[in-house]
């Protein structure tokens, strides 16, 4: 099965740090690759490597305090 591109609204990102956390946060989790956050248009895309990825993508950036 080939990897689905996501792409979520990330809101509360208001500097480079922000997207930062976002972008590690994403990096970390097992499965997801090729993350690039988007600051200014407010967006996190990626590649998951399965459906229950993307919920455990925005579990993971709420807990790091942005809303997925
Ligand atoms: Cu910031």
């Amino acid at each position: 099965m080939a990897p689905q591109k996501v792409t979520l609204n990330v809101e509360g990102m208001s500097c480079s740090h922000c997207s930062g956390m976002v972008q590690r946060t994403l990096e970390e989790i097992a499965g997801i690759s090729n993350v690039s956050v988007d600051l200014n248009g407010k967006k996190a895309s990626f590649n998951a490597d399965n459906s229950k990825l993307v919920d455990i993508a925005i579990k993971e950036i709420n807990k790091a305090g942005y809303k997925a």
